[in-house]
């Protein structure tokens, strides 16, 4: 019989949860016993240090063929807003970024329906020519599909010419919700989720590492969730590429998904979320409170239920605050370190791979 006690006992012995001990942790309304277990994980891992870094996010086109019904950034080619950044816009961003600190660069984008693969490229090879020691985290696994559909190439020739370019990681976007039914109706024209972990798998092998994400808060079911989780420990331990999970709750504003009635999901389902997280992947490293879909008060909160990360700097976010996330579009390194140590915890500045540039 699984109970709290049952599931307090793995966790405490260092024994992996098994998909039924998720789905009782998603069904169970004692939000504080279960953020407490996960806060207990996380400091086994990450003791009382909280991760930040300082990046910016660069969106190089809104132009989308997909049609996600959670989507209020895409834009067909001709509509009103639609925008397809030149590489000298990418350059004086990526400048920008670095004189104000940046370590990062956070790029990804629509699909786009005319660009050669070789453009991909170019944006890479700008973004380094401003500096190569800016971290480029770019492309999630949709825009590597789409790239190895455009060019012909096998996805390992694919990765392998990203590298080349100056591709260092890719971030965990695109993976929605893994299963079939649900995404199917949330977004129909996506690559499936198989496809997004065989992306993922080959990357990893290729030497990138990347992170995972899961949107929620949605049409899923919990049962959903955990297969989605599941499968990501599975990939993980095969591989373990992933640095860090990403829980994105849904953001219903100027979405087809709100005019069918979904409405944000809210703190309890946010923090439990994180927790469950912490607590199933046991061999995620790190798990992100991703303050821009969370919002500074959850995301904050969410340090006492298991989560070690708050992203980072950001700058500019496009994804989000076009489907209403009302945080600020940026924040700075000082507020970052002020919300941790206001939690009662470290902040400590990191690169994109979880190096530790400096306590605050
Ligand atoms: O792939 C789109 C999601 C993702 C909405 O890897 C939405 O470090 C909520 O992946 N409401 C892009 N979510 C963002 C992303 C990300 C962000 C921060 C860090 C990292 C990382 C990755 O945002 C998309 C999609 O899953 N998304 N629309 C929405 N309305």
């Amino acid at each position: 019989m699984i109970s709290l006690a049952s599931i307090r006992e793995k966790v405490r012995g260092g024994e992996r949860l098994s998909d039924d001990d998720a789905l009782f942790l998603f069904a169970s309304n004692d939000l504080a016993e279960i953020g407490e277990m996960a806060a207990w994980a996380n400091e086994r891992t990450n003791g009382r240090r909280v991760f930040y870094n300082v990046n910016r996010h660069l969106n190089y086109t809104n132009i989308c063929v997909n049609r996600c019904r959670f989507c209020a950034f895409r834009r067909d080619p001709d509509e009103k807003g639609a925008y397809l950044l030149r590489a000298g816009e990418i350059r004086s961003l990526a400048h920008d970024a670095l004189l104000r600190g940046a370590t990062e660069i956070h790029m990804v984008g629509g699909l786009h329906p005319s660009l050669p693969f070789e453009a991909y490229r170019e944006m890479l090879r700008t973004v380094k020519s401003v500096s190569p020691r800016l971290h480029l985290k770019a492309f999630t696994a949709v825009e590597v599909d789409h790239m190895a559909r455009v060019s012909g190439l096998p996805l390992n020739e694919v990765l392998h010419r990203l590298r080349e370019s100056g591709l260092d990681s890719m971030p965990g976007g695109g993976a929605e919700i893994f299963a079939p039914s649900v995404r199917t109706h949330l977004c129909g024209d996506k690559i499936s989720g198989e496809r997004w972990l065989e992306i993922m798998e080959c990357a990893h092998r290729c030497g990138l590492r990347s992170n995972a994400t899961m949107l929620y808060g949605h049409r899923e079911s919990h049962a959903d969730r955990v297969d989605h989780l599941s499968r990501l420990r599975d990939l993980q331990d095969r591989t373990g590429g992933f640095l860090a999970f990403v829980a994105l709750p849904f953001q219903p504003g100027n979405t087809p998904l709100k005019e069918q009635g979904v409405r944000p999901c809210g703190g309890v389902d946010d923090l439990k979320t994180i927790a469950v997280a912490r607590l199933f992947l046991d061999n995620f490293a790190h798990i992100k409170a991703y303050w821009v879909m969370l919002g500074e008060r959850i995301a904050q909160v969410a340090l006492a239920f298991g989560a070690d990360d708050l992203d980072g700097t950001v700058v500019e976010e496009k994804i989000g605050h076009e489907a209403g996330a009302d945080s600020p579009p940026g924040m700075g390194r000082d507020h970052l370190a002020r919300l941790i140590r206001a939690a009662g915890r470290e902040p400590v500045e990191r690169d994109s791979l979880y190096n530790e540039l400096r306590d605050r």
